[in-house]
């Protein structure tokens, strides 16, 4: 068993070919993968939520190095579905594996190896021709023992399934350890090749989906049970203010907050309307942060009923 536990040595700046690639990540949901792939890109381009099944598309998170362009492809959690969206999620993420050039298998240390964890390492067994790194997330929530053990738990379940990982390496996205040692380890995986996004482009995600998924995170914050997965959110429209100077631009944005029914927009706009307030104060700083200018939010609560299972309301919502 290999396992990395040192900062391995810069990239060397000239010698070495320029690489090019996609790196996925998978795991279950709440592994911890947004939160890896916003640290590795060094700036938010996935939400994260202390929930399950918060990523709901495939997120392109772009790392530019001098030797190398690692595309990190973020995934939704696999996990078994229980609704149409379940089952688009879960297919998503299976077309992403025969695409990309190395799998990042993300297990968080401070949580026993379950049977949600095998079922993607037999999936991912299945995969022969591509690299997979087990990279252990969140170890600042782990003692050494715990950690320990978890590495030679997942050094097993390789050997179980009759595969051996590229490599084992812990990290944690929060702390910031070992995260540039991941970005060492992906790279030479990578195939030989010029960049495929443009410098200084960090993700391949439209402003508008961006500016959705900020709301979103700002809404799923402390609220609990069915209603994380009840919530979608659309962009209709951004148009900057007309009759404003040149000085003192404003982005108008309107957009929805979708729930599946009636009793629960009640909780998402809150007592006189409080909370759906906070949500748009928070969204709307988040918003401002990453477009540069100032944004009036205007948000509103709409019903889709029951979208999650509906075909055709979930491609109005965009799956
Ligand atoms: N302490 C600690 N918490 C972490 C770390 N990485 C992620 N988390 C937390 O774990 C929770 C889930 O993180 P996400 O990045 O949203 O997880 P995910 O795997 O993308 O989840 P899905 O999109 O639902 O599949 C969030 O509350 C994160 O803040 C870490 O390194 N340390
Ligand atoms: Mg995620």
């Amino acid at each position: 068993m290999s396992v990395r536990t040192q900062s391995s040595e810069p990239p060397e700046s000239s010698g070495a070919p320029h690489r090019a690639g996609f790196a996925c990540f998978v795991g279950r949901p709440n592994a911890g993968k947004s939160t890896l792939t916003n640290a590795l890109v060094g700036q938010k381009v996935a939400i994260t939520a202390n929930q399950p099944q918060t990523t709901r598309h495939t997120v392109r998170g772009i790392v530019h190095r001098a030797d190398a362009q690692l595309i990190l492809v973020d995934t939704p959690g696999l996990h078994k579905p229980r609704t149409l969206l379940g089952e688009r999620l879960n297919d998503v993420v299976r077309t992403t594996w025969a695409e990309v050039d190395v799998i990042g298998f993300c297990l968080p240390a401070n949580e026993k190896l379950g049977p949600g964890d095998r079922f993607i390492a037999k999936e991912l067994a299945s995969i022969k021709k591509t690299p997979k790194i087990a990279i252990v997330t969140k170890t600042d929530l782990a003692d050494s023992k715990t950690l320990a053990e978890q590495l030679i738990a997942i050094d097993q379940l390789g050997k179980e399934l009759g595969f051996e990982w590229a490599e084992i390496v812990p990290v944690s996205a929060v702390a910031d350890q070992q995260v540039d040692l991941l970005a060492n380890l992906l790279v030479p995986l990578l195939p030989e090749g010029p960049a495929l996004y443009p410098e200084g482009d960090l993700t391949d995600e439209p402003e508008q989906v961006m500016v959705a998924e900020l709301i979103r995170e700002a809404a799923l914050e402390g609220v609990r049970d069915e209603l994380p997965h009840s919530i979608a959110v659309v962009v209709e429209e951004m148009l900057p203010r007309e009759d404003r100077p040149a000085d003192k631009p404003l982005l108008d944005i309107h957009a929805f907050v979708y729930i599946e029914r009636p009793s629960q927009k009640g909780i998402i706009i809150g007592p006189k309307g409080k909370r759906l307030k906070e949500v748009g104060i928070k969204s709307r700083k988040q918003i401002e942060a990453l477009l540069g200018t100032p944004v009036f939010l205007d948000l509103h609560v709409k019903v889709a009923k029951d979208w999650q299972r509906d075909p055709r309301q979930l491609r109005k919502l965009g799956f």
